[in-house]
């Protein structure tokens, strides 16, 4: 079997049931045990509120699951050793039959393989601060720009160049739209100032523009901002201070390649005493329930 897919998320694909894809990266490499896997279980407790199937995503012995069990989910987020699978690393994992957690770029590739259109994350990959220098762009970008998949996300971490993501994103015509927002989310805090093009009011214009995106066969994903709660957030001077410091860490440490993000990740944890930590689990849970309501109005046009 080439990959595993859920009896569950089977039958829901099949009968027109909303099913909402989820990462696993988040759950390995994103936050400590056991808040992962307290978040990722109530992030699919969110999602089945809504009448919609979670389906985690993740490679498991060389095979890729789509719809993890709770057993699986709590392995993602004990086990120690498992890497984090970008789209270069797929093959070798599967050849090897080793523990991956995907990525958003992963996680789509996967998605859209079972014929997800929907999947719910926290924050996206991007070109990161002095990517003139370092030529450091998440692969996440390239699969937005080639994979049918609507990502919804709170925006970008600060530890990227936000403008030049935006950038990045227009010229590969991957719309990116604010949910009830003009400006794009950043992550810990409600608004970068960066302005979106497009404001989307309601789950169901969102639905509508995934709809019309796949009708003209416009090859590639639509990128969903979905601002942090004001109550939840971290504003921009306070955490940038961490974002900056985590930064120079990491240069310091010659920190490279795939350990960078996680590397920025974990040491803004550490210096906010996991303020970032409960921030990024609320906006999560926000996204859950915004994905799930746009999966439903999705699965209405299909
Ligand atoms: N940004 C976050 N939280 C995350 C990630 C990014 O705020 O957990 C993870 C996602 O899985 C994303 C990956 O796809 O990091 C991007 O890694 P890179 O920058 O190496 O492409
Ligand atoms: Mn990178």
């Amino acid at each position: 079997m080439l990959v595993k897919i859920s009896q569950e998320v089977q039958e829901a694909l099949k009968n027109n049931i909303p099913v909402v894809a989820l990462e696993s990266t988040i759950i390995s490499h994103g936050m400590p045990y056991p808040k992962n896997v307290e978040t990722a279980l109530n992030v699919e407790k969110i999602i089945r509120e809504q009448g919609a199937v979670p389906a985690t995503i993740g490679i498991i012995e060389g095979v890729p699951v789509v719809g993890m069990s709770e057993e699986e989910i709590e392995l993602f987020g004990k086990k120690q050793g498992i890497l984090k699978a970008s789209r270069r690393d797929l093959p070798v994992i599967m050849s090897k039959g080793l523990w991956g957690a995907t990525t958003v770029a992963t996680t789509m590739i996967f998605a859209q393989y079972a014929g997800i259109e929907v999947f719910v994350t926290g924050g996206i990959g991007g070109v990161h601060k002095e990517a003139q220098q370092t030529f450091d762009i998440s692969a996440d970008l390239q699969e937005l720009a080639n994979t049918n998949v609507t990502v919804v996300c709170a925006g970008a971490k600060a530890i990227l160049d936000l403008p030049l993501t935006l950038e990045y994103l227009e010229t590969f015509g991957v719309p990116v739209l604010g949910y009830k927002s003009k400006n794009l989310g950043a992550f810990y805090s409600s608004d970068s100032s960066l302005p979106l093009d497009y404001e989307m009011d309601s789950e169901e214009e969102i639905a509508k523009a995934i709809y019309y995106k796949r009708k003209l066969n416009l090859k590639g994903g639509i990128l969903v901002s979905n601002p942090i709660p004001k109550e939840y957030e971290i504003p921009n001077e306070e955490i940038n201070v961490y974002i900056n410091k985590a930064i120079e860490d990491a240069k310091k440490e010659g920190i490279k390649g795939k350990d960078t993000t996680p590397f920025l990740l974990k040491h803004i944890k550490e210096h906010t005493e996991g303020r970032s930590l409960e921030a990024n689990i609320k906006l999560v849970y926000n996204n859950a329930l915004v994905g799930a309501k746009i999966a439903k109005e999705y699965a209405k046009l299909k």
